[in-house]
């Protein structure tokens, strides 16, 4: 007889009754951390977003930890992660999608002059405007121009819009400038008028939204932050909105989450501030995304999606 492999769920409590159906429509033995009982040993599986520093090392027979999210930065500010141990991203189609729509929703409120439509409704005043810029002199910069970006990139430039990527290795993308490497960074952020962070938070890459950034962009640039909140300096982002050099910013990551109710990003004029919510993983979706990746991996087969280590996304 084969014992059916085992999946350990690491969430906060009250996520497991939203996964629980999902999951056991796969060949697995689903336990749920906090809720059901389990020996470490049994586990051979576990799938989470940012599990307890050093919880992840008390199971000694895992093969793969499976990601909740793209991002795997919460796994891998732990320094006891268990790196003989596969760390597989979540990539799928239908969370690049709604990134995309977030990204352009966003372009499109600022390049648009939607707020200032909105202020003289509010006050049922009939105030024509152009566009603050052409559609074609918006030039998008996207910062990390990987699984998400690249979907970004390709919906905004169908939209019209010039745009340019930045990533570690050069693309080849039609009609999508690439910029590459940290001796291109300055070229690519003197063109960006529009600067979207969807670079993975790495020791490389933590503050990179910061004073000095700020300033190699055009006055008047308008930046969003999609990736997660260790990108950004709050406090530069805020002087450079407050020194007029900066038209304003979007923010769906912070550096503490939930942001404090007491934080100045809440009321700041030129901030949209979205509850980290550009895309919610589909349970259904990564269920099977899950369950497909256990079976490869109990077939032997390789994994796809695994994070490499060494570059540490
Ligand atoms: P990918 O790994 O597919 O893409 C990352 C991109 O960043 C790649 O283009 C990569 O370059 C580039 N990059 C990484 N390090 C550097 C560096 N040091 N210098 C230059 N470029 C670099 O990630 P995804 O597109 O799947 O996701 C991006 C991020 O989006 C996630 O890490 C996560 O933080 C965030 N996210 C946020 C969500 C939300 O709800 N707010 C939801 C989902 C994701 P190269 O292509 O050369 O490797
Ligand atoms: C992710 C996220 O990384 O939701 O997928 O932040």
């Amino acid at each position: 007889m084969t014992t059916r492999p085992s999946l350990l769920m690491i969430v906060p409590p009250g996520w497991g009754r939203f996964w629980e159906q999902p999951l056991t429509a796969g060949d697995i033995k689903l336990y749920i951390h906090g809720q059901d009982t389990y020996a470490p040993d049994a586990i051979d599986y576990a799938l989470g977003f940012r599990p307890q520093p050093g919880f992840l090392k008390t199971l000694p027979k895992l093969k793969a930890v499976f990601s909740l999210g793209a991002g795997i930065d919460g796994f891998l500010s732990d320094p006891d992660f268990p790196k003989h141990v596969a760390l597989v991203r979540f990539v799928d189609d239908t969370l690049s999608r709604e990134m995309a729509q977030y990204v352009v929703l966003h372009v499109l409120i600022q390049h648009r002059g939607e707020r200032t439509f909105a202020a003289a409704q509010r006050e049922a005043k009939w105030r024509q405007a152009m566009l603050p810029r052409p559609t074609e002199a918006a030039r998008i910069g996207m910062l990390g121009i990987g699984e998400i970006g690249t979907m970004a990139a390709e919906r905004l430039r169908d939209l019209g819009f010039p745009v340019s990527g930045w990533s570690r290795t050069r693309k080849s993308l039609a009609g999508i400038k690439s910029f590459a490497g940290a001796d291109e960074l300055d070229a690519f952020l003197a063109q960006s008028d529009f600067l979207i962070c969807l670079l993975p938070l790495t020791p490389d890459t933590r503050h990179i939204l910061s004073a000095p950034l700020f300033a190699k962009l055009p006055k008047g640039a308008y930046v969003i932050n999609v990736a997660r909140g260790g990108h950004l300096v709050e406090a530069d982002l805020i002087a450079a909105l407050d020194s007029g050099h900066l038209a304003g910013a979007t923010l769906d990551v912070f550096e503490t989450e939930p942001l404090p109710e007491t934080s100045a990003i809440w009321k700041h004029p030129k901030i949209i501030a979205t509850p980290h919510v550009a895309a919610i993983t589909s349970p259904h979706v990564a269920a099977k995304y899950v369950i497909d990746g256990i079976a490869a991996m109990e077939r032997g087969e390789p994994l796809r999606n695994v994070v490499d280590f060494e570059r540490g996304y």
